[in-house]
Formats: structure tokens, sequence, C-alpha cells
């Protein structure tokens, strides 16, 4: 693995150019990944059916994949992309996996191959899950990245099962009969985990080093890595232009989205996140700047978020939805 300075100052294959939101978080981690991953080893992404994809492989408008001026004529800084249906990136990857490894084993390619699969949540834990489970459970050498961003963006915003509790969206409206979201995320952690996973981390590229790192981490293993990636989604979680990255710290550091990492025979840990509520991040502060949490929050004339009162709901059960499963002593 290299350090971080020199990792950042790698020549990503992700690039400028994609009709991504200005902003997306979605952008930033693929430029990441595509830094992490100029390694020396080609890298075939599969990219299922997602804003990552439609925004940013829709032929013509290809111009943000590509590393260097020149058509590459060195076979370890090329890469490839198949574009496959919305819920089966893992698969694709686990086919890809298969036939390089076919195809070094009888001698016919020399070079190393990565595969790295980049899905959303909709894609991977709600029509895919059944294919990304199995694809973890037959120990696929493959890196698996999701980009959570709690809906189903490209085709309207529709609600994911790794919504917040109480989140709205197209299809779990607010209003005076429903409080948005009422089911609490699927727990896609630990399901990485009991199906089989060698490396499992759910880090925002906000916290630079640690998401590198963790790139890194997952492209050396020698199992299924998997790679849950908050993605703050500017138009479906309704807030302003510039505060992606203060968004995925906050959320972090409340505890809703926390940062860790997991790795079979070593355990797990939290990271940037304090165990005691009450040294975290306030949780109130991060709903509050998302309107699709509008219903549970109110602002004073200086902008300070304070929760409303609604009836059986706290922000502090939203807090533990997530925290409380990854802190629990299972995954020590
Ligand atoms: C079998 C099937 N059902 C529905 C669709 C339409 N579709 C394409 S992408 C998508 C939602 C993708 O959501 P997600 O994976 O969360 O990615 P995001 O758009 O949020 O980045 C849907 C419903 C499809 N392509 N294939
Ligand atoms: S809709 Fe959300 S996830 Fe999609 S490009 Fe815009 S900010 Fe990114």
């Amino acid at each position: 693995m290299s350090g971080y300075k020199e990792t950042a100052l790698k020549d990503s294959c992700f690039r400028p150019g994609s009709s991504l939101c200005p902003g997306c978080m979605e952008s930033i981690a693929l430029n990441n990944i595509g830094r992490a991953s100029d390694n020396g080893i080609k890298t075939v992404f599969t990219i299922g059916t997602s804003c990552a994809e439609v925004s940013t492989l829709a032929y013509p408008n290809v111009v943000a994949w590509g590393r260097g001026e020149e058509s590459p004529d060195d076979f370890a800084k090329s890469f490839g992309i198949i574009h496959n249906v919305f819920e089966s990136a893992p698969t694709v990857a686990e086919a890809v996996r298969d036939v390089a490894d076919a195809l070094a084993g009888c001698g016919a390619m020399a070079a190393p191959v990565q595969v790295l699969s980049t899905s959303g949540d909709g894609g991977a834990i709600a029509i895919g899950l059944r294919a990304l489970l199995h694809t973890i459970h037959r120990r696929a050498r493959v890196t698996i990245t999701v980009l959570v961003n709690e809906v189903f963006a490209n085709t309207g915003f529709q609600y994911s099962p790794a919504a917040t509790p109480f989140a709205e969206t197209s299809t779990t409206p607010t209003g005076s009969e429903s409080a948005g979201n009422l089911q609490p995320p699927l727990d896609y952690i630990h399901l990485a985990i009991a199906a089989g996973a060698e490396y499992v981390a759910q880090v925002s590229p906000a916290h630079g080093k640690l998401f590198v790192k963790a790139v890194e981490r997952a492209l050396a293993s020698e199992g299924t890595a998997v790679l849950f990636v908050p993605a703050p989604c500017i138009t479906g979680w309704k807030f302003d232009d510039g505060r992606t990255i203060e968004l995925a710290l906050l959320g972090a550091r409340s505890g809703v989205f926390p940062a860790f990492v997991w790795e079979r025979g070593k355990g797990g840990s939290v990271k940037d996140c304090e165990r005691e509520a009450a040294g975290r991040a306030r949780v109130t502060d991060f709903l509050g700047a998302q309107r699709r949490f509008q219903h549970l929050v109110e602002k004073d004339k200086e902008g300070a978020a304070s929760a409303r009162p609604v009836p059986s709901v706290t922000t502090r059960s939203i807090a533990s939805t997530r925290w409380s499963r990854i802190s629990a002593p299972a995954f020590a």
C-alpha cells in the first residue's frame, strides 16, 4: 500500500466531466477509488445502473472516465468497465474474476487483474441483495462497493431498505398521517459479515485517509471485500450545495452513519465517533441540515436546529439504529 500523499497525487481514472450533481459524494468516491486502484494492476469495474452509471457512462458522454491524455499502452494503467443491469454488479464482477483466474491458470494471461463492482444501495441491498450475498458467500475475490444514498436516486428518489427511519422519500411521504419511512435500515453490515466477507467497511471519502486505506485494503483482500460508502445525496436528502463533506462527517460523528472497519479474524472498530452519546455530534444538526427530515426538526432565526415534538419519535432512536448494531460485542 502506498502512503496517503502518494495516492492523493495519483492520476485517477475518474475525473471531471460527468453529469452527476455538482458536489455529489459518488463522484468524490469514484475519484478516490480511481486513485487508490492505480496500483500497477489493471482494474475491471462492473457498474450497475445507478446515478454512478447513468451520469458517467451514457454514450457519448463518457469523458469522466479515462487516465492520461494518451491512449493506454500500459496494461497496468488501463482499465475496463462493464455496465450491467441494476442488480447484478457483484455477480458480473465474480464472473470477470473467474475468467481472469481461468486465463491466468492456463497461462493465457500473465498480468494480474483486480475487479471492483459499484452499485447503489437500491441495486445492492434491495433488488440485488441475493446477488450480493451469494457472491460474498462464494468468497469471490472481488471488491464490492455500495454507494449508500438511501434512495433509488436516478429513478425518482424512491425508498430503499438503507433509508434512515423517518426519512421522507418519494414513496414514504410525510404528512398529517405519515411520518416518512417507518422501517429501520436493513442491517447490511451484519449480512455481509454473516455471508462470509473477508473485509467489511462503512466509510465515506469525507474521511480521506481512512477511505483510501479501506479501498487499498479491500483490493488486496484474498476473499470478498465490501465497502459501504455513505453518500449524502444533494437532491434526495435535500440539502444545500457545498455541504456534502460536512454532512458526511456529521453523519459519522453523530453515530447515524458511523465509520466502521471490520476484518475477519481481527474484529471491528468504529472510527471518529465517541462511544458515549453525550460526546458525539448532535443528531439534530445532522437531520436539521436536510429537508427530508424537516418534519422532525425546526430551526430558530440563527439556524440552530432543535427537535420538533413528534409523537413516539426521537432523534436519539434514529441515531441508535445503526450505532447499536455495530457497537455490539459480536463485532469484537
Ligand atoms: C430489473 C430492473 N428494475 C428496475 C430498473 C430501473 N432502475 C434502474 S436504476 C434504478 C434505481 C437505482 O437505485 P440505486 O441502486 O440505489 O442507485 P442510485 O440511482 O441511487 O445511484 C431502477 C429502479 C432496472 N434497470 N432494472
Ligand atoms: S441525485 Fe444524488 S446520488 Fe444522484 S447524482 Fe445527484 S446528488 Fe448524486
